[in-house]
Parts: structure tokens; C-alpha cells; sequence
């Protein structure tokens, strides 16, 4: 039954799986699964869990069907063509970068430039900003945890410009050592580039409190938000970043899509990555000029279906609410944290005061690989590995770990499914 709803923003719990907030924005699982064709279909004649959100999020039917009428009604490439088809896909390319600039705030629509992806995001920084920016001597800062996407791009440009890659610790709850970092700060130092959300422990850094630290010595900041876009609200201008990288595809969106958002005068500063089509002015043997903000980053014919197809991914979470999102995946990862901590040999890796969405684990006796093996045959997918971030791994003395991870789809009975089947590969293998 509904309570009556009082205040704005408070959120209520109707019963106890469904959250809704006080403008009566509501996560039922039972509903919005039915957004996902894939969530209703069976693996290994069993009823699918899908618990590597971290890896990769399902994809809604409207995202499915907008590119499918991309191609079926729409399909021409952008910016060249005066016929009807072109122009309208350029209307909806120019669309999708409007929902992408509202949703994270930026000022500027010609601060949102399409990419791949987080790693192409990274990669495009550290080869212009970085290339152009970094001296014999300067510092770039990086984290314990970083995701392999933002530790070799500044490995390799430091390498490049003489500059020396320094590195903030973890403790062993999988947190930022705020001291160490200040530690760290100097005149030297000329770009932090650190992980949001954590893929592999779900630790929730304060980037904010980063971001001004690195401002005060005059710093510029990269933020990987690729696991934050689809949990945690973003406000480039609140946290004041000077980039902001993120995936499509895991924030329900399609593949080979991404975003790097940048401070206008710091894009207007930076060369292009790529020559090309589209990212110029004009073109003689002698010299070439580069064309506005954001085409001079988006050489060549872009991904245009997958970049609709991302608009639509966003005005989908938009409709059901982040801030519900946000509730509703706490509850759901509380609830994991605390029965998967009651199995025998159980050891949860990351156990930061304030975490996301992920449950990375590893357990007495037992290989991850064997654990990832054997729920895949209950229709239970996880992940087991590095999850590409192999420094961590080192810290915590672990090869791999299994890692649970969670979206507003899931369920509290897919959470019992899980550690029900944890118990059931314990009695077969140990
Ligand atoms: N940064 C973080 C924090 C990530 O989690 C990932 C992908 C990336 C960057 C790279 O994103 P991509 O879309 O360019 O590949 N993380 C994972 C993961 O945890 N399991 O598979 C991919």
C-alpha cells in the first residue's frame, strides 16, 4: 500500500523491495525488468541473474528500438549532406549531445565530445592535454585503484615527456589515503586523474574534495566515471572537473559509444587526437585549420546510431530517477554485504564506509574461476579476474577475485539466489 508521501526527495519504502521517492518516482523491480527483453530469458534452463553490471549493463527495449529505427528509418551520416535523411540524423546526433550535457550538468554543449569509450576518453586526454602540457619533472597523479585505462595512458605519455607517475595508497578497506595524497601534491604537479566509483572493490572516492586539492596547486583533474555515470548523480560543474570520462554501454547504452566531457578553454587549448573528416576547417598541402569545439575532436564518421542510441539509454534513467536509482542499489548492496558475510570463508575485498553497487569477494579454498564456473551454471553471472586492475590486485596479495555487481534491475531474491548457490559450489568443492 502507498503511505502518503510528504516531503520531496524522502524517499519511502512501500514494501520491501519497492523504493519510491517524494515526487513519486519509483524503482519496482518487478516493473522495470520488463524493460529488459534479456532479463526474462533462461541460462543453463535457468532463469538468468546478471550480476556483472560492473562489466556491462542490459539494455532497455527503447534503447533496442531507437537504433533499430536509427537504421531501419534514419540511417545517413552527419554533417555532409543536404537530403532529408542526413539532416535528420544530424538533428539527433546533436539531440543525444544535449541529453548528455543536462545530465551532467556541463555549461557548455561544445564541452561534451563522443569517444568509444572510457578507455578512448583517457587515451584522447593524456595524448593531447598530457602531450601538450606535461614536462621533463611534472607529476601526474594516479590512484592504488585505478582501472588499467587510467594508468597506462599517463604510463605511457609520462614516459613520453619525461614526467614521473606518482601514485596515491589504499588502506585496507579499499579507501584513499587522503594524508598520503596531500603527501603527494606539489608545484610538480600538473594533472590527477582518479576513479570515481571503483570497479573492483565499488569504493566511492571524494572526488570533490580531490578536485580542490588539486586546484590549489594548480592542477587540472580527470575523473573516470565510468563506473559512477550509472549510480551516482553528476554535476561537472559542482565538482568543478576538468574531464570527466564515461562508457555508454554501462549506463544502458550501447557499445562503442563514450563521452569525454572538458573545460572549454582547456579543449580550446588542447591539439585534436585525430586528422581527419569533420575535424577541420579547411585543408591545403601547406597547412590545415581545425574546425569548432566539440568536431575537432570527432575525426571521421562517428558511432551516430550509438550515440543516439546513448541519448535514449539517459532519458531512459532520467524518467526513473537517479536518486532513486542511487537508494534503491544501496539497499540491494547492504543487503548482499550482509548475507554474503555470513558465509563460512567468506571474505568481502573493499570495505569502504561509502561504496557502490559492487561485492568483490574471495573465498576460503576455493580458485574464483571455479566459483564464476559453477554460478554460470545456476544462470548466476559474475565476474572473476583482475577486472583490469592488477595493482589493486597486488595490493590485496590476490591473483583474481569473484565480484558481484549490481543494477536497479536486480533483486533481493536474486541476491539469495547468489548466496545460495556460493554455499552450493562449497558443498561440491570443499
Ligand atoms: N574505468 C573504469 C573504472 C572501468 O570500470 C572500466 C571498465 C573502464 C575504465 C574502461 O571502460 P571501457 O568501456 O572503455 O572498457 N571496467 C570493466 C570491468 O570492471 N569489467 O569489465 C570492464
Amino acid at each position: 500500500m502507498v503511505r502518503k508521501l510528504v516531503e520531496v526527495n524522502e524517499f519511502v519504502e512501500i514494501d520491501a523491495r519497492v523504493i519510491t521517492n517524494g515526487e513519486g518516482r519509483t524503482i519496482n523491480p518487478d516493473k522495470v525488468r520488463q524493460d529488459f527483453p534479456i532479463l526474462q530469458r533462461q541460462v543453463h534452463c535457468k532463469p538468468l541473474v546478471y550480476l556483472d553490471n560492473a562489466a556491462s549493463t542490459q539494455k532497455p527495449q527503447v534503447v533496442i528500438d531507437t537504433i533499430s529505427n536509427f537504421y531501419s528509418q534514419m540511417n545517413s551520416n552527419i554533417h555532409r549532406g543536404v537530403h532529408f535523411l542526413s539532416q535528420r540524423s544530424t538533428r539527433d546526433y546533436d539531440a543525444a549531445r544535449r541529453t548528455i550535457k543536462d545530465f551532467i550538468n556541463a555549461e557548455e554543449f561544445e564541452e561534451v565530445i563522443f569517444t568509444r569509450g572510457t578507455t578512448e576518453s583517457n587515451n584522447l586526454i593524456a595524448s593531447t592535454y598530457g602531450r601538450k602540457f606535461l614536462n621533463e619533472g611534472d607529476e601526474v597523479i594516479i590512484s592504488e585503484m585505478e582501472h588499467h585505462s587510467n594508468i597506462v595512458p599517463w604510463q605511457m605519455i609520462c614516459e613520453e615527456r619525461g614526467a614521473k607517475l606518482r601514485v596515491i595508497p589504499i588502506n585496507d578497506d579499499g579507501e584513499l589515503i587522503m594524508e598520503e595524497y596531500e603527501k603527494l601534491l606539489s608545484e610538480k604537479t600538473k594533472i590527477v586523474g582518479i576513479v570515481h566509483v571503483s570497479n573492483s572493490l565499488g569504493t566511492i572516492n571524494p572526488v570533490k574534495e580531490i578536485i580542490k586539492m588539486a586546484h590549489d596547486v594548480g592542477a587540472k583533474v580527470l575523473v573516470d566515471g565510468a563506473q559512477s555515470i550509472q549510480h551516482v548523480a553528476i554535476d561537472v560543474q559542482d565538482l568543478d572537473c576538468d574531464f570527466f570520462s564515461f562508457s555508454g554501454h554501462k549506463i544502458y547504452g550501447p557499445t562503442g559509444i563514450g563521452v569525454f566531457y572538458g573545460k572549454k578553454e582547456l579543449l580550446d587549448a588542447m591539439p585534436p587526437y585525430q586528422g581527419g573528416g569533420d575535424m577541420i576547417m579547411t585543408v591545403t598541402f601547406d597547412q590545415t585549420t581545425f574546425n569548432d569545439l566539440p568536431y575537432k575532436f570527432e575525426a571521421g564518421t562517428p558511432n551516430i546510431a550509438g550515440a543516439i542510441g546513448l541519448g535514449a539509454a539517459i532519458e531512459y534513467v532520467q524518467s526513473l530517477g537517479l536518486d532513486v536509482i542511487e537508494r534503491y542499489e544501496h539497499k540491494l548492496l547492504s543487503y548482499a554485504t550482509e548475507e554474503l558475510n555470513k558465509i563460512d570463508g567468506f571474505q568481502m575485498i573493499g570495505t569502504a564506509r561509502k561504496k557502490s553497487s559492487v561485492a568483490a569477494f574471495v573465498m576460503d579454498g576455493l580458485h574464483p574461476m571455479d566459483i564464476g564456473t559453477m554460478l554460470d551454471m545456476e544462470g548466476v553471472a559474475i565476474r572473476t579476474g583482475h577486472h583490469c586492475t592488477e595493482p589493486l590486485m597486488q595490493y590485496f596479495g590476490v591473483p583474481a577475485t569473484s565480484r558481484a555487481s549490481f543494477a536497479f534491475y536486480n533483486t533481493l531474491e536474486e541476491v539469495d539466489v547468489l548466496v545460495d548457490s556460493i554455499k552450493k559450489v562449497q558443498k561440491l568443492l570443499l
